[in-house]
């Protein structure tokens, strides 16, 4: 079966149409649809009114999933896989600790060792308007430096931190900091991270990232910031509109992404996400 495909930006992303994935789906079919990931970077299939097992079983043919033991408050009470992406306060009333998830531009589980092959996100409520999420394509950033550039930042590693931000934004308090900082220590990752399936290289970076090994902050943060914004110009990036039912896949080994927050914070928005586990990468650096 040939899949049709219709681009959704010059930069990255394409929406696959006419599939349901309610639907057994052989092996060829997911071959295709494999190859337009590694291709494009971003899936984007509509109209997915499928079950949470369904979710998890589309999920799997993507490689092994996360459980999501480091975000531990933040997944499904009955199911590890699924992340929660939501505003919808706790049964017992009290915010929700994934409201704020993705408000900078990251890529996901970059502060683990093994740092997520993709994500696929469903979107189940949104707000009246807004709510978009960003993609940039880390492939065109590479690229697109001059050699000096690339020469000068070969051999970086930026040290990545979990959702700390997140954190002091929601004011969630020192204890919490403290658990999040204990089960995900700062990891260093190469900034020019080299695809392992596609073979190409990719800048590795984004706003979790406030230092390179080996120097302080004070001296990363300029080529930090520098590279940040050239990878996130609107000529790499797609704005992803969401509808509900929307399920969005994307490669987080070669894309960034921020989820805006552009819409009234009293209105449900509720978002649930795989993660499919990648290959090693990175280490563990000093605190
Ligand atoms: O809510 C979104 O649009 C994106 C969430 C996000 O950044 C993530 O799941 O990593």
């Amino acid at each position: 079966m040939a899949l049709k495909l219709r681009r959704l930006s010059n930069a990255l992303g394409v929406e696959v149409c006419d599939l349901d994935l309610r639907k057994p789906m052989s092996e060829s079919t997911f071959g295709e649809i494999y190859s337009a990931f590694l291709q494009y970077g971003i899936l984007l299939f509509r109209n997915q009114d499928i079950s949470r097992e369904q979710h998890i079983e589309f999920s799997r043919r993507f490689g092994e999933l996360d459980d999501h033991a480091s975000l531990p408050r933040d997944r499904h009470p009955d199911y590890p896989e699924i992340l929660l992406v939501t505003n919808r306060p706790n049964p017992d009333g009290t915010p929700s600790e994934s409201r704020y998830t993705g408000r900078s531009w990251h890529t996901d589980m970059s502060y683990t060792t093994r740092p997520a092959l993709g994500s696929l996100l469903r979107c189940y409520n949104l707000p009246e308007v807004g709510g978009d999420t960003l993609f940039a394509n880390m492939y065109l950033a590479y690229d697109t430096l001059s050699e000096g550039m690339k020469k000068l930042i070969a051999d970086l590693h930026g040290i990545h931190l979990s959702g700390t931000r997140k954190i002091n934004v929601a004011d969630a308090g020192e204890a919490r900091r403290a658990e999040v900082m204990k089960l995900n220590p700062p990891i260093a990752q190469p900034v020019v991270r080299v695809h392992p399936e596609t073979g190409r290289k990719a800048l590795y970076l984004g706003e979790k990232v406030k230092r390179f090994d080996g120097m302080t902050e004070e001296e990363s943060k300029p080529l930090i910031d520098y590279l940040n914004r050239h990878a996130t110009r609107p000529e790499f990036v797609f704005r992803q509109q969401w509808r509900e039912n929307d399920l969005l896949v994307w490669d987080n080994r070669c894309t960034l992404h921020q989820a805006l927050g552009d819409f009234d914070e009293t209105q449900l928005r509720h978002m649930e996400r795989t993660t499919v586990l990648g290959t090693p990468s990175g280490y563990i650096a000093a605190a």
